[in-house]
């Protein structure tokens, strides 16, 4: 039989349909966790799904698995699939692509009878991006057992409603997570945007990667003096806009002097309290997110940057807070897929390399106990988390078909 290829069309009709379920059209693609753009994409999906005969399931805090039965339903499954949650004003590939590609690998799977003893499982993690309840990678935590009631908890977002409340709202039963039974899974393959310029630079249709960089999220606090903008003198201030500017230069110095050339941090989210042109601001908050591939070189950068604010706190006399939001260790993923995601892709003639993600992914939490892969496809000029993402569509193609390859050999 000649080896089966996806059908562009309808990965293009996901993709597109996809995108329309977004609170900033016009202006990048928002889908925040339990939105009501989150509950449109998820029916779509689910609906998808349905329409192939998969047995769905949805986990106490909304991660979705839809399945398709092998020939021997005792055989561990093999999984594939992303997510649907963007960041604000993101773009319509990051984690869609992922999704979009398990949808079609068993679309063409079932129209090709193609036979295969394992299950084949397509996942959607819930809040990977972390942009709604401020901690990256939750649902794959809470699926793979790294995160437990107590955490859906703790994460709270920008109104300080919990996940778990949030969950409840949304129709969910977050009381239901500590007690769900392990599932017994081969391997995950997650493909997506390589959301860097690599792949473009070298002219290069796919990424096989190897490990994914370590994260560390904190939120700082910085508590000064609320105080008049005109008529408190210079020498009279506890003025912590400027302090958190000290810092925010700081952690740039730190980082870009580190002898590791893959660590990377930033200070992506502030905000300042009562944040008005004329009052001396009371109170900063800001994040730090910090990521390496190496992680010595990530705790001894993270640790240095925790003690060179407590130390000029203390001396300024600034009450401050350091809260490690989530973090995540360096991963390796699987030699054993990537082999064999290499003689596929050889096999398809597409030109690839093996490389690092400094972004992080899903597949990352469950490398742990699980055979991992993570292939990537190209970014235009390397952009994401913004409107200006774009990965063409041929490229989408290639991902999905050598996808398509490494799930059809993984399930024999
Ligand atoms: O931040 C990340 O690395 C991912 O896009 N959530
Ligand atoms: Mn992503
Ligand atoms: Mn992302």
């Amino acid at each position: 039989m000649e080896r089966p290829s996806v059908n562009l069309k309808r990965i293009k009709t996901d993709i597109e349909k996809l995108a329309e379920f977004n609170a900033t059209p016009g202006e990048g693609v928002t889908r925040l966790t339990y939105s009501k753009e989150d509950r449109e994409a998820r029916n779509y999906l689910i609906d998808q799904m349905k329409k192939l005969n998969m047995e769905v399931e949805i986990d106490g805090i909304g991660n979705i698995v839809g399945k398709l039965e092998g020939n021997n339903s005792k055989k561990a499954s093999i999984m594939t699939g992303s997510h649907i949650d963007t960041v604000k004003h993101g773009g319509k590939y990051d984690g869609v692509v992922g999704v979009v590609g398990a949808l079609e690998t068993v679309r063409v799977i079932k129209e090709n009878n193609i036979s295969h003893n394992h299950p084949i499982e397509i996942v959607i993690f819930v809040e990977e991006e972390g942009a709604t309840f401020g901690s990256t990678l939750i649902g794959s935590k809470v699926f793979s057992g790294a995160y437990t009631l107590k955490d859906i908890k703790n994460h709270r977002n920008s109104d300080g409603y919990s996940m778990y409340e949030k969950a409840k709202e949304f129709g969910l039963n977050p009381d239901s997570i500590d007690d769900k039974e392990n599932k017994d899974i081969k391997a995950i393959i997650e493909l997506h945007i390589e959301q860097s310029i690599v792949l473009e630079e070298n002219n290069l249709h796919i990424g096989i990667v190897n490990d994914i960089a370590g994260i560390k999220w904190y939120e700082i606090k910085l508590e000064g003096e609320a105080n008049h903008a005109g008529a408190t003198p210079m020498n009279l201030r506890k003025d912590v806009m400027v302090k958190s500017a000290e810092f925010i230069k700081y952690i740039e110095t730190v980082v870009k002097q580190s002898k590791s050339d893959s660590i990377v941090g930033t200070v992506g989210k502030i905000n300042c309290k009562p944040n008005v042109p004329n009052v001396i601001p009371g109170e900063i908050n800001f994040t730090l997110d910090i990521r390496d591939v190496n992680k010595k070189s990530l705790e001894e950068t993270a640790q240095k940057i925790e003690d060179k604010i407590a130390k000029d706190c203390l001396e300024s006399n600034i009450n401050h807070e350091i809260n490690l939001m989530g973090e995540a260790s360096p991963i390796k993923l699987s030699n054993n897929i990537k082999e064999i995601a290499i003689n596929k892709v050889k096999s398809r003639d597409y030109k690839y390399k093996v490389m690092n993600s400094g972004a992080v992914h899903d597949v990352g939490v469950l490398a742990k106990n699980t055979d991992s892969a993570l292939l990537f496809v190209p970014s235009v000029a390397g952009k994401s988390h913004c409107p200006e993402e774009l990965t063409p569509y041929e490229d989408i193609e290639r991902g999905c078909n050598l996808l398509l390859d490494i799930v059809i050999d993984l399930a024999q």
